[in-house]
């Protein structure tokens, strides 16, 4: 799955959402990746809700149009009181906003490209606009796109609003130095309650970029105590992370490991023979796959391939599974990525493994949270985003803890620790109702086979 990003400069955007308010935007639609055809528009635009096209030519002008109402392909000539049309260029500090006629429709919900009478997009089935002035927006053309009719690109955004702050957070979470050394010193002191295991291994799964390796590397600069970056993050259209690997965590330079091993794994994609591969999911999961192991997307490990660890026990296993998710991209998930977590979620499900999400950039998903982290379970935006995955993924609001991990930062950040220290703590709740699945009439089961066998005919389901 490739990964579409936005033509908008920094300064386009903000000027585009000076005029747009309190709001998020989405990507829905780049014509330079999915075609320059209404069809394509259509496939990714209609039933959104509130969107802005963005178009942009070689003259320099970003223009479009916001409508607050559906495209659907319905024939109908649609009046929206909140639509206009908008240009943004060099020329100009304040972009031009041009309200409908009043009286006049503002756009026709047809099967062709977006048309706005004044303008049509995608006019032709083709890279160019076609542009009637006066027809129900009045405009002067060299103002709206300099007489440049042809588009270099063309991008469509579902507009969200954020909302305001809840006067009360849906969770409590205590900002102190105090609470800070609280939870590192219960991590620290962490036992698990199976004898023959020292450490809580914790399983990272979730989509190309979703913030897998930047999660580890932020925990990993917490307990260091100084920003570190042992695992490779960052982007690019495929998963960055390749191998399978399984980090300790110290306890500042040199000290002593931290009951927690967070393994890593490469990016999910949707399709089935690219990305990382179920079945070598559930390798892990039963500890059969060592660390470094490289990841084939077609051709997953075999109980006779070289490396492929035979005798294990529960030390081995995966004792909780962190599904990690970008909250910028919640409303973009695909069917066929859900269908994806869906058939994992049936496999953890079987093998009786507790499951947490990790919805992560929650700083990048919500200004008002950017500014002060604090707000994280006061933004409204956030609170219906993790309602909206918990749904999807049929896992308790309770399950679902959002995150903000070092992406930039040169320092440590109290707020940013205390977070990523309360979703750890969570992660080693979870990992204790593991352990305490195992312990069958007062006997700890450590062959393998009969851990899974008998969840598998218990089938717990959490
Ligand atoms: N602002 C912000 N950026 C983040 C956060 N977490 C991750 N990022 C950025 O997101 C990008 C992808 O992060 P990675 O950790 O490489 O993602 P991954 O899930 O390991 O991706 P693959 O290994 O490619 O599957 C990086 O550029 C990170 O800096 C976050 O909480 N806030
Ligand atoms: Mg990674």
């Amino acid at each position: 799955m490739p990964v579409v990003t936005s033509s908008l400069s920094e300064d386009h955007q903000k000027k585009l959402l000076s005029l747009l308010g309190n709001v998020r935007l989405h990507l829905l639609y780049k014509a330079s990746v999915h075609g320059f055809t209404a069809l394509a528009f259509h496939n990714r635009c209609d039933i959104q809700g509130p969107t802005v096209i963005v178009a942009y030519n070689g003259a320099g002008f970003v223009f479009g149009a916001y409508t607050s109402k559906d495209y659907n392909q319905s024939g109908e000539k649609v009046e929206d009181e909140q639509a206009f049309l908008y240009s943004i260029s060099e020329g100009r500090n304040k972009p031009l906003r041009v309200g409908g006629i009043s009286g006049q429709c503002s756009f026709t919900d047809e099967v062709t490209g977006p048309n706005y009478g004044a303008l049509v997009f995608l006019h032709e089935n083709a890279a160019k606009i076609e542009s009637k002035p006066g027809e129900n927006f009045t405009f002067k053309a060299a103002e709206m796109h300099g007489g440049d009719l042809a588009l270099t690109e063309f991008e469509v955004y579902r507009v969200e609003g954020l909302g305001d702050l809840l006067a009360k957070p849906w969770r409590n979470i205590q900002w102190t130095a105090e609470k800070k050394q609280q939870l590192m010193k219960a991590i620290q002191s962490y036992k698990p309650e199976i004898k023959t295991v020292q450490q809580a291994r914790v399983l990272l799964v979730g989509p190309v970029g979703a913030g897998k390796s930047t999660f580890f590397n932020s925990v990993n600069s917490v307990f260091r105590g100084n920003m570190t970056s042992q695992a490779i993050a960052g982007t690019a259209g495929r998963s960055v992370t390749t191998q399978f690997r399984t980090y300790t965590i110290k306890a500042g330079k040199g000290g002593g490991a931290v009951p927690l091993i967070l393994c890593d794994t490469m990016g999910l994609e949707e399709n089935a023979e690219t990305g990382l591969n179920i079945e070598d999911i559930v390798n892990i999961y039963k500890g059969h796959i060592r660390d470094r192991y490289q990841f084939s997307s077609l051709t997953p490990l075999q109980e006779d391939t070289p490396g492929f660890m035979k005798q294990v026990t529960l030390k081995d296993a995966i004792h909780c599974v962190v599904y990690v998710v970008d909250t910028c991209k919640v409303s973009l998930l695909t069917q066929k990525m859900l269908d994806k977590f869906a058939g994992i979620r049936k496999k953890t499900n079987l093998l009786g493994i507790p499951q947490i999400l990790l919805m992560t950039k929650v700083d990048e998903a919500c200004p008002l949270v950017a500014e002060d982290l604090k707000n994280v379970y006061r933004s409204v935006y956030l609170q219906r985003k993790a309602r909206e995955l918990s749904e999807s993924f049929g896992i308790p609001l309770s399950c679902v803890l959002p995150v903000k991990s070092y992406s930039e930062e040169l320092e440590l950040d109290q707020d940013v620790d205390i977070l990523l220290l309360t979703a750890v703590a969570q992660m080693l709740n979870y990992t204790d109702s593991f352990f305490e699945n195992q312990v069958i009439g007062g006997q700890e089961m450590i062959d393998q086979q009969d851990l899974y066998r008998s969840n598998e005919l218990s089938r717990p389901v959490l």
